[in-house]
């Protein structure tokens, strides 16, 4: 699956209903007063955010929204019936920017939070409303105001909860296609992967994770360098960093530093963001002239985080690593839950 994180839609409100002209017509009453009603208000459009929504996907095919008109006003002073407000629901942490002018109209995070894009047209007034003691018969209305039409760029960032990084050809989607179901490409040359892949991760007590495959990331990425800047962007709300080394590297430790390096360069938080390491591809090593073990204890050293020695092909240490992710993420949640309290 194509993981689409941005969408341009087109909202539009509904108009407002005319207002009427009309004249009581009753037995006895020779000339009945004005009695035309206002048109009903038009439709406003809303986003809201739906905690089962992962993707801006469903956009790709449907991007062209309109809410109900209003109606028109009717004899007897009856106003016109409102148009129906139009709800779109999208995924929670969806930006919403107008696409015209790049202005942020705003941010959905919780679920079930609403943000107004285009409010209905007014209706008209009636001919009743123009009665005044100048002018007992009023022959005119007026016309409901147009609704608003703008264009919108969503943008979503990854809600992943884990984060995979690392130089190119690390592993990183061999060990997502491990792990979950997703079926990202693999293939022995940097860049393999063009944009991030999501895939869910079962937890043991049964609810799912849902981890990012990142593309990887090149010395120079903070600043742009080859694809990267435009994926640290997308880590910057996970909670945790599982960062790929492959050992099979001839330094292990530059190439961890490299990316602590860029994760520094970059800013907001990266860098100090949990991580656990995992040296990858221990399959393809001769356990003979590379001590593994002595290995993992420097980086455990360098780095101060947990770090694993795994395959992603064979599988090796998965399980392990991942116990270390679910309880890592625990820690985080319930301190934040404490600080929510306190
Ligand atoms: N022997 C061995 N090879 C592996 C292992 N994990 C990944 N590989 C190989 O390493 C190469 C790169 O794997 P990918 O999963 O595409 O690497 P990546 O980190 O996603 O690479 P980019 O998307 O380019 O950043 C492929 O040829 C994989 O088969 C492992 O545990 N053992
Ligand atoms: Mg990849």
């Amino acid at each position: 699956m194509q993981f689409i994180d941005q969408a341009e839609i087109e909202v539009e409100a509904g108009k407002g209903g005319d207002g009427i002209i009309a004249f009581r017509r009753e037995k006895y009453v020779p000339a009945g007063g004005p009695s035309g009603g206002n048109g009903g208000k038009g439709g406003s459009v809303y986003l809201r955010a739906d905690e089962n929504l992962q993707t801006l996907l469903d956009f790709k095919y449907n991007h062209k929204f309109k809410a109900e008109d209003g109606s028109r006003g009717g004899p007897n002073n009856r106003t016109g019936a409102n148009g129906k407000d139009l709800i779109i629901e999208v995924p929670c942490g969806t930006v919403v920017y107008d696409a015209q002018t790049g202005e942020l109209i705003g941010d959905l995070v919780q679920p079930g939070q609403t943000l107004l894009v285009a409010a209905g047209g007014k209706g008209g007034l009636g001919n009743q409303h123009f009665l005044s003691n100048r002018n007992r018969a009023p022959e005119y209305a007026l016309p409901g105001l147009p609704g608003e039409i703008k264009q919108l760029r969503l943008e979503l960032k990854l809600l992943a909860e884990v984060g995979i990084i690392g130089l190119p050809n690390a592993g990183k989607s061999t060990l997502i296609s491990a792990l979950s179901a997703a079926r990202p490409k693999i293939a022995d040359y940097p860049f393999t992967t063009l944009v991030p892949n999501l895939g869910v991760v079962r937890k043991p007590t049964g609810d799912g994770t849902v981890f990012a495959d990142i593309p990887g990331l090149i010395e120079g990425a903070s600043q742009g360098s080859g694809l990267g800047h435009d994926f640290l962007r997308h880590i910057e709300r996970t909670r945790v960093l599982l960062h790929l080394i492959d050992v099979t590297s001839d330094d292990v430790i530059r190439d961890y530093s490299i990316i602590q390096r860029e994760l520094q360069a970059y800013g907001r938080g990266l860098a100090e963001r949990s991580q656990v390491l995992a040296l990858n591809k221990i399959d393809a090593v001769d356990k003979e002239s590379v001590d593994l073990e002595a290995l993992a204890t420097q980086l455990k050293h360098l780095s101060q985080a947990p770090v694993f020695l795994i395959s992603a092909v064979t599988g090796a240490g998965l399980e392990p690593m991942l116990q270390e992710i679910w309880s890592t993420l625990a820690r985080i949640n319930s301190a934040q839950e404490v600080e929510v309290l306190g």
